[in-house]
């Protein structure tokens, strides 16, 4: 009966921390706001300890950069984790390493990069929480989309500090804007994500701009021609490797760079601003279910918590912090939903139809790339959209690259005679992961990415012809082949 009486206890315990509405307590600021910088402090005086504790502490800094990716392999004996030297060879990781998501990985991992991520930094946040004894601290997010924000947050820069790192483009650690090639990418990507109406979609494309452009910029930016947009190489403190990026330019590093907290904090934030405006929506319950994913992660007393996807559905959606800014995002602004945010109920579309598919086999050339649609297909999208009362159109490009590309691709849709309009970018942070440090070998064969652009609003006009328009950003020589493009409809 005892026996029974705690299990019922514990049952009980369990449910109300799942399943009773969060509260939202917290705030997550801009971290160049006064009260966001009073949140770095306390986060600077967390990883103060966190730093000091030994890789095998669960809260310790490395831990929980390694909970995200570590590399296949340690150059010379590990400096900052005694005895690790990289997960191939390591026979048993500690708990929960190594479990970060990625596009391009399974059907299951590109479903959870938005979830995982936001798991992952929710954690942490306890961890700093209880290591500071600030007990309404938040995560501060980078706001680097917008003109106020294009500098580092500054407590970041400096030296001697536990939240800073020398493997950075030296620009932003010196200071420096984030250079206007870049940022116009993301801030036109910003208005293209707020128009999309699909859950999968929306989250491929932030995953690539601003999520995977930004990881490479902080990491080493791209050959650009402006002169702050200069690639740079570095000593990798992670890898212990010189001549390679920083350690957000690699998966197997990213973790360990503490503004990657900052980073994902806005990706977040993102995220949470799409899901409250008219056109966003989140995944229905049934389809999290069916996307195993480990969830594995620390407590900020350092015990260990495994979560079934039941358990993540319902944190994830029922959040126990807001961010600051959220009521005026532009997302919002641009419909008609209230701000009484954060417990959005509209669930994603699911009907998914090929439309035509078109073989290109082309590789994007030195700077810019052009592929005009036969008449055939033209008829063919005409001929579908008379029939079909589709809500959302997504234009798909089926990808081969043999060298992680630093560059970046903007994607564009052009009508003879008319202002090009941009549907979305292609970029590659992450691709060589898994590939091996030894100058991002990928296998002979390549890998094959897919990249997929909500075009609703630009295929507006069946009638007429288009072609295809991609502009390069930097100077880098990994090629890119375009294989194949497909159009599909998502159907309410
Ligand atoms: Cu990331």
């Amino acid at each position: 009966m005892r026996k029974f009486t705690i299990l019922l206890a514990i049952l009980l315990v369990g449910s109300f921390a799942y399943s009773q509405d969060a509260e939202t307590k917290y705030v997550r600021k801009n971290a160049n706001s006064p009260g966001g910088r009073a949140d770095l402090d306390a986060m600077k005086k967390a990883f103060d300890i966190m730093r000091n504790m030994d890789c095998k502490n669960g809260l310790s800094w490395y831990s929980q950069g390694a909970m995200h990716n570590t590399p296949p392999e340690i150059n010379g004996p590990n400096q900052l984790c005694e005895g690790f030297q990289g997960h191939d060879n390591t026979s048993k990781l500690p708990f929960g390493w190594d479990n970060c998501t990625h596009e391009g990985g399974n059907a299951s991992s590109s479903f959870n990069f938005l979830l995982w991520h936001r798991m992952y930094i929710w954690h942490l946040e306890k961890v700093v929480r209880e290591l500071s004894g600030v007990s309404d601290f938040a995560l501060p997010y980078w706001d680097y989309t917008e003109q106020d924000d294009r500098t580092m947050p500054e407590l970041l820069t400096q030296k001697e500090v536990s939240l800073y790192t020398k493997a950075r483009l030296s620009s932003l650690n010196n200071g420096q804007e984030i250079c206007n090639e870049q940022f116009d990418a993301m801030e036109r990507q910003m208005k293209e994500l707020s128009e999309m109406t699909e859950f999968q979609t929306f989250s491929k494309n932030l995953n690539n701009n601003p999520h995977g452009v930004m990881h490479n910029y902080i990491g080493g930016g791209f050959p650009g021609d402006e002169s702050s947009c200069q690639e740079e190489t570095m000593y990798n403190e992670i890898y212990q490797q010189k001549d390679i990026s920083g350690l957000m330019g690699n998966v197997e590093s990213a973790g360990f760079d503490p503004v990657f907290w900052l980073h994902h904090s806005k990706v977040d934030y993102i995220w949470q601003q799409w899901m409250d405006s008219k056109n966003g929506n989140k995944p229905s319950e049934a389809s999290v279910l069916k996307h195993e994913w480990p969830y594995n992660f620390i407590n900020p007393d350092g015990s260990k918590v495994t979560y079934t996807m039941q358990e993540v559905y319902d944190v994830v959606f029922n959040l126990d912090y807001t961010y600051q800014g959220l009521e005026k995002s532009t997302f919002i602004a641009s419909s008609e939903s209230s701000p009484t945010i954060l417990k959005s109920s509209k669930q994603e579309k699911t009907t998914k139809t090929l439309i035509w598919e078109h073989a290109v086999g082309k590789t994007i050339g030195a700077k810019t790339f052009v592929h005009e649609l036969d008449s055939d297909l033209n008829n063919k999208t005409k001929s579908t959209f008379r029939n079909v009362n589709a809500t959302s159109k997504v234009l798909d490009f089926d990808v081969v690259v043999y060298k992680e590309p630093k560059d970046f691709y903007t994607v564009y849709m052009r009508y003879e005679g008319e202002k090009d309009s941009y549907i979305g970018t292609m970029s590659f942070f992450g691709v060589a992961h898994e590939h091996g440090i030894k100058k991002h070998s990928i296998a002979e064969k390549g890998v094959k990415l897919n990249f997929s652009f909500d075009v609703s609003d630009e295929l507006k006009d069946i009638q007429k012809p288009f072609s295809i328009y991609i502009k390069k950003h930097g100077k880098g020589t990994a090629k890119v082949t375009i294989e194949n493009l497909k159009l599909f409809t998502y159907n309410k």
